[in-house]
């Protein structure tokens, strides 16, 4: 194996920390988390994890001081740095959106125009406001946006939402959303040609991972004159595999069904008869 090391930079201490660690685990990737350390070495993988604030990410992905990276889309978008995204990582999900004082009117993009807003965002929020030929005010600040319409520093402001609790603790309500963003794995552009072998692996293991989170392994029993109806139910991977029990008439089905609509498939497999069925939980989906 190559003695190079891939070197991916995660968010030290923040939103972001915890999924970064899991997903890399997942990979098999066995490392000491990032407590009091810059950097440290996975044991049986070459690569080397370095734990950064968020923001200095794409900097240093661009910069080749790291090879890759996991970063939320509002920081890559916001620097506009040259760096390319591999994979979208599905978690630290929120959207960048136009929030209002509660008693604000608003009908549409055209009552933006003149106001004062205030954002950590300047850069995306620009592209958004030209984009819908709007002339208003940015104020950038780099913390506490939620509080500027208040302290009479903005009209508004255009900051990251997830829940909406900071937003309406502070008496704003959400108006237009600017941008949707999750985590991504970024990567630098060229990569020697052995670190380019060792991302790919990377990426292939994450891919898998986040395949198998998609979706649950499903095992029943039903009597065989039921089994026709029951697999038109199920997709599977390919198709489902059916096998006898040992209980004459009766055989198993094992199939793979999506997160997302797995109940209604389970109400409806229980409905055409199906019996002992059982929803596991994928660690790894290669497809
Ligand atoms: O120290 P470092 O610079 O590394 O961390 P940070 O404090 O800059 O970032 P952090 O950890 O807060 O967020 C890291 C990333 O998580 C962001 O860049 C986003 O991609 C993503 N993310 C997901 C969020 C949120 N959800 C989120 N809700 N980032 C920030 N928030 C903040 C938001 O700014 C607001 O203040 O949470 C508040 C709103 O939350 P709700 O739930 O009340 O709507
Ligand atoms: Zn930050």
């Amino acid at each position: 194996m190559s003695k190079k090391r891939l070197r991916i930079a995660i968010q030290k201490s923040g939103r972001l920390s915890e999924s970064s660690v899991q997903i890399l685990r997942g990979c098999g990737i066995e490392f000491g988390n990032g407590l009091g350390k810059l950097r440290s070495s996975a044991r049986n993988f070459p690569v080397e994890i370095l734990f950064l604030r968020d923001d200095d990410i794409p900097q240093y992905v661009e910069d080749g001081v790291a090879d890759a990276g996991i970063v939320g889309e509002n920081v890559v978008l916001e620097k506009g740095f040259k760096v390319e995204t591999a994979l979208r990582l599905g978690f630290g999900r929120c959207r960048l959106s136009l929030a209002a004082p509660k008693q604000f009117a608003y009908e549409g993009t055209g009552d933006l125009e003149g106001l004062r807003i205030a954002t950590s965002y300047p850069k995306i929020l620009s592209g958004f406001l030209e984009r819908h030929s709007i002339d208003a005010e940015i104020h950038t600040i780099s913390g506490s946006v939620e509080i500027a319409p208040s302290i009479g520093l903005a009209d508004i402001v255009c900051d990251l939402v997830s829940s909406g609790s900071t937003l309406f603790t502070n008496g704003l309500k959400e108006i237009e959303t600017v941008l949707e963003s999750e985590a991504l794995l970024i990567r630098r552009s060229s990569l020697e040609s052995d670190l380019e072998v060792l991302f790919e692996k990377l990426c292939f293991r994450i891919r898998a991972g986040i395949e198998a989170e998609k979706n649950k392994y499903v095992l029943l029993n039903a009597p065989n004159d039921k089994i026709g109806r029951i697999v038109d139910l199920l997709p599977g991977m390919r198709s489902p595999s059916v096998l006898p029990l040992a209980e004459t008439g009766w055989s198993s089905v094992h199939s793979v069904i999506a997160e997302d609509d797995f109940w209604e498939v389970v109400e409806n497999l229980r409905a055409e008869g199906a019996e002992g069925i059982l929803v596991l939980s994928i660690d790894q989906m290669v497809i």
